[in-house]
């Protein structure tokens, strides 16, 4: 690379991800006390942004249209995480940015945490724990819970991830169903085009679809009465899926029997009355988040950054944007 692109970081990353955007880019922060004064001077000629949600990703900062309109340069926003809702790739399209995310590298780690969520939440395994960590046990067991054995499965989105949650289900012996809006051609599952129905004939729903304005809020107060008093909830797939306040409703009230939530409509915050109740598992958005699996995502992020600065296609571009290398 004969030049250092000039690359707008939204906010904190990985050590990792952010030593080789040091060693190869001319980075400026948007988390910094002077970011205004720092779009200012440099926004027109930043050409690439790196950007992700969470604690462990880019921050907080949403990558906007607004924001892409001061940087008139701007080439690529690499996000990561496969999921970009917080990325307007339509815009950015529009613009003829290129949006990458970090798909594949992270299925088997977020199939596993999810079965691990779903076990969890149907044997109340961190209940169980609390039991006997203060000290119930000595005053008697801890009490029967619901099963896995007597239960079908349907999974909301059956893309790579979903696909991989699938895979592992199947050893649990279960019948599995699935909704997205098209039937995928070679899995063996039967497809729901209509997901109420599909609620309404599995005890356990996996939600593991994309978040953003089509997939907003669309598991309501009426899938989960389909879902019903015996039915459990894992979300793995964004807090924007679900209608929270309804879930809150529907566990306040028997709707549905629990839930199983990894991701939330507003994080970091969780709403008072879910973190209150006993028959949820709450995790804080871990499902990718081991060392081997952020690395491998970390890594992704910067090879797409690389490709492009050095004229190469990108690596993983996603469907709404043109595949753009470095002019
Ligand atoms: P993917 O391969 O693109 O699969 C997405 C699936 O969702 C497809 O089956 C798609 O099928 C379906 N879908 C999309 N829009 C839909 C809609 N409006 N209604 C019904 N189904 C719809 O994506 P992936 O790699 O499996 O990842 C899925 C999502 O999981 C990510 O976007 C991210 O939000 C989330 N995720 C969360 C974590 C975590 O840490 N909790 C980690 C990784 C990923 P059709 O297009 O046919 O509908
Ligand atoms: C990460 C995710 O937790 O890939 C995704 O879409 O939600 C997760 O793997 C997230 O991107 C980290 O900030």
């Amino acid at each position: 690379m004969s030049s250092r692109p000039d690359l707008l970081q939204t906010g904190p990353m990985m050590g990792m991800i952010e030593a080789q955007l040091n060693e190869h880019f001319t980075v400026h922060r948007l988390d910094a006390p002077d970011a205004e004064a720092m779009l200012a001077e440099f926004g027109p000629r930043i050409r690439a942004v790196a950007t992700g949600v969470g604690s462990t990703g880019g921050g907080a900062r949403r990558v906007t249209d607004a924001l892409m309109a001061r940087l008139p340069a701007l080439e690529i926003v690499a996000n990561f995480g496969v999921g970009y809702d917080s990325v307007d790739a339509a815009a950015a399209g529009r613009r003829g940015v290129v949006v990458t995310n970090t798909p594949g590298v992270l299925d088997d780690e977020v199939a596993d945490l999810t079965i691990g969520l779903l076990l969890a939440t149907i044997r109340q395994i961190p209940q169980a724990e609390r039991h006997l960590r203060e000290g119930k046990w000595l005053a008697g067991g801890f009490p029967l819970s619901a099963t896995l054995r007597d239960r079908t499965i349907g999974i909301v989105g059956m893309g790579r991830i979903g696909r991989a949650i699938a895979r592992r289900l199947e050893g649990f012996g279960r019948p599995i169903a699935y909704h997205s809006r098209r039937p995928v051609a070679d899995v063996p599952y039967t497809h729901y085009p209509e997901l109420v129905a599909l609620a309404r004939d599995v005890d356990v729903l996996i939600l593991i679809v994309p978040g953003g304005a089509e997939t907003d809020r669309m598991v309501n107060a009426e899938i989960l009465a389909a879902l019903g008093p015996k039915g459990v909830l894992i979300n793995v797939a964004r807090g924007s899926v679900v209608d929270e306040p309804a879930l809150v409703a529907a566990l306040e009230n028997g709707t549905i029997a629990a839930a199983g939530l990894d991701v939330f409509a507003d994080e970091p915050h969780v709403p008072e009355a879910l973190v209150g109740m006993s028959n949820v598992v709450l995790l804080p958005h871990i499902a990718s988040a081991t060392h081997v699996t952020r690395d491998a995502m970390g890594q992704l992020v910067v090879d797409n950054l690389l490709a492009w600065a050095q004229g190469r296609p990108v690596l993983t571009p996603v469907p709404e944007t043109p595949v753009k290398p470095a002019g």
